[in-house]
């Protein structure tokens, strides 16, 4: 009689390590796609600065030729400068939760030389736009008609 209850209590207890065993060995099978040693995961920081599916540049990056940011319904620059006679990348940061913004380009006789595509804020988009001829150009937001911009081509 007294031996039942201990063997019963070995059996529970074995019981509790096979689920033990059990749950370990498959949390173990969860983490086959990161066997490697650097145990340095993602900055918190930049991971809660998430929710921006359009866009495709690394947050520490090369940076662009041309930089511009959208905030309040605004851009963060009056006036920018651009390379002459080869493409270059602009990257565009828009700052207004969501709030969609884009970069346009047309020159002096309005057309469009550049259509970027939307960004919805809080995102960043690097454009890549192509050659332009030196000369004065106008920047624009197509949805915002008060987000507009000189960019200098030289
Ligand atoms: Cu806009």
């Amino acid at each position: 009689m007294r031996l039942a209850r201990p063997s019963l209590t070995a059996i529970s207890a074995l019981l509790a390590c096979f689920v033990v065993a059990g749950c370990a060995s498959s949390a173990a099978a969860g983490w086959t796609f990161a066997p490697p040693p650097s145990a340095t995961p993602v900055p918190a920081a930049s991971a809660g600065a998430s929710g921006s599916p359009t866009t495709s540049a690394a947050p520490s990056g090369p940076t662009a030729d041309v930089t511009l940011s959208a905030l309040n319904i605004a851009f963060d620059k009056a006036s920018v400068n651009a390379p002459a006679g080869k493409a270059f990348t602009l990257l565009f940061d828009n700052q207004d939760a969501s709030v969609p913004h884009d970069v346009w380009i047309k020159d002096s006789g309005g057309t469009h030389v550049f259509e970027g595509a939307i960004v919805t804020g809080p995102g960043q988009l690097t454009y890549n736009v192509p050659s332009l001829a030196a000369g004065t150009y106008t920047f624009f937001c197509s949805i915002h008609a008060n987000m507009t911009g000189t960019m200098v081509v030289q």
